[in-house]
């Protein structure tokens, strides 16, 4: 994203490219409204284009003369608009020929390609949302659960930017107390309180921090998806649990060991709780060339799942196989799936099982659907604790604004041990300032050009 806007137009197509009833060209920028005026005539060629009115018309190719398409155009005056520019849209049909014979008229007329999220750049740079806001804009986009819907929009209307903003002040009125005791250090009014410095740092602002933190984890779940990854070796009906859980015919299933070789991925949700369910190449030893490398995806993806399934088959006695699988998936949060236990077995599978990672243990039958009542029950419980929080936070940052939290707490930390120890009030001074330009990072006040970079460059072009 790097340069600052200069008076450049930016335009793009705003809507997916395939065949709609509409589909949406936007540009922002100084030349907006002349860039329409050369490609558009209205209906009423009289019309003099107010802002906010739609108009009907026809985008004729100025060098032809030849008619692209019937629209409807807007254009809306700076600065109250989403970028702070001036913004034309135009409402096209929908069809990739359409859509980029009047994104090639547009640029041809003067407007450049606008990058990934460079209209929501423009919004974060002209002051219209803060980074916060900027960044819950995509989340929207993506939120796989209405629950991350929820959450996303009231960052949209800035109440993690107004979280922040108090958290700052109340440093900065510590800050400002502990800067005049160092300043002034003999006078009576402003010899320092420490108690209440450090009253109010742990219990007031680290008490916060702390809360905002942990709500992260439960906002990736719901914007993210939990990314749930059934493993286990060869022919244990792990295939068959993916169909079962989605109540369709999604992947491959056969008696023959070695069936499933790539990832086969779906999503789903429990309770609004929003699975992405992933089905692996089984674990066997001695698996053709084909099939080690799905394995090696199998593993891939085992290191990043937020939940494993290790389905074992309830029929037959535990191998070598089912016990690496444990060990390996031993840290992570995870259920044991006896599968198919509509066959008889002679395991005993409570002394199967001695010595090796314990897990909170389902048994079912993919076959019959036995048990995927409770194996549900169990997902849920074991990813947010006993069942769905009916009343959710209403603030939740996202990892990269949890990591500058986690900072923050850091510096202040610190702060409150140095004063504990009577060590120089300046050093204490210095964390806390530290702590503030953490948090100023969260909503972009001092926020680093790679980051911006790196937080836009994951937007959709024309967002
Ligand atoms: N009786 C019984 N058979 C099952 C059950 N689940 C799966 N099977 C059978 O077990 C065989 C293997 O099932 P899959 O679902 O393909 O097993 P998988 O673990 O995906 O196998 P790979 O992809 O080869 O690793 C098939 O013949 C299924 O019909 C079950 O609960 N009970
Ligand atoms: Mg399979």
């Amino acid at each position: 994203m790097g340069q600052q806007p200069g008076p450049d137009t930016i335009a793009a197509i705003a809507t997916p490219v395939g065949q709609a009833g509409i589909g949406i060209i936007r540009i922002s920028g100084p030349q907006a409204l002349s860039i329409l005026k050369r490609i558009f005539k209205p209906i009423n060629p009289e019309a003099p284009l107010r802002t906010r009115r739609l108009y009907l018309g026809h985008i004729l190719d100025p060098g032809s003369g030849l008619c692209v398409d019937e629209v409807l155009a807007t254009y809306m005056k700076a600065p109250y608009t989403y970028t702070r520019e001036d913004i034309v849209e135009i409402n096209s049909h929908s069809g990739y020929a359409v859509l980029s014979k009047v994104l090639e008229l547009v640029l041809e007329s003067g407007a450049r390609l606008a990058r990934p999220g460079e209209f929501t750049f423009r919004a974060y740079l002209n002051g219209r949302i803060d980074l916060t806001q900027a960044e819950a804009v995509a989340e929207l986009i993506t939120s796989r659960s209405e629950r991350g819907l929820y959450l996303a929009s009231q960052q949209i209307k800035g109440a993690l930017k107004h979280k922040i903003n108090s958290l700052r002040h109340e440093l900065i009125h510590v800050l400002s107390q502990v800067e005049a005791a160092i300043d002034f250090p003999d006078e009576e009014d402003t010899f320092l309180d420490k108690t209440f410095v450090v009253n109010t740092l742990r219990q007031s602002i680290l008490k916060q921090i702390t809360e905002l933190i942990e709500a992260h984890s439960e906002k990736k779940i719901w914007v993210e998806g939990i990314s749930t990854v059934i493993a286990g070796r060869v022919n244990v009906g792990k295939s068959s649990l993916l169909n079962r859980l989605l109540d369709e015919q999604r992947a491959i299933v056969t008696p023959v060991p070695g069936t499933t070789r790539d990832v086969v991925e779906s999503s789903m949700s429990i309770e609004g709780l929003p699975i992405r369910l992933m089905d692996t190449a089984g674990i066997r030893e001695d698996g053709d060339e084909i099939e080690k490398l799905g394995i090696q995806l199998t593993e891939q993806k085992l290191s990043e799942a937020d939940l494993v399934l290790a389905v074992l088959d309830y029929s037959l006695p535990i191998s070598n196989e089912d016990r690496g699988l444990l060990n390996k998936i031993k840290d992570k949060p995870a259920l044991l799936v006896l599968n198919k236990i509509d066959l008889p077995s002679d395991v005993k599978w409570d002394e199967a099982l001695k010595g090796l990672p314990e897990f909170p243990t389902v048994r079912v039958s993919a076959l019959t659907g036995q048990g995927i009542k409770q194996l549900k029950k169990e997902i849920v419980r074991v990813v947010v604790g006993s069942e769905v929080r009916s009343a959710p936070t209403a603030i939740a940052p996202n990892l990269r604004q949890a990591k500058a939290l986690e900072q923050a707490r850091q510096y202040i930390e610190n702060a409150v041990s140095c004063i504990h120890q009577d060590a120089p009030l300046e050093i204490a001074a210095l964390e806390l300032r530290s702590a503030l330009d953490s948090l100023g990072e969260i909503i972009g006040e001092t926020t680093p050009e790679d980051v911006l970079e790196a937080i836009f460059s994951n937007f959709c072009i024309g967002k």
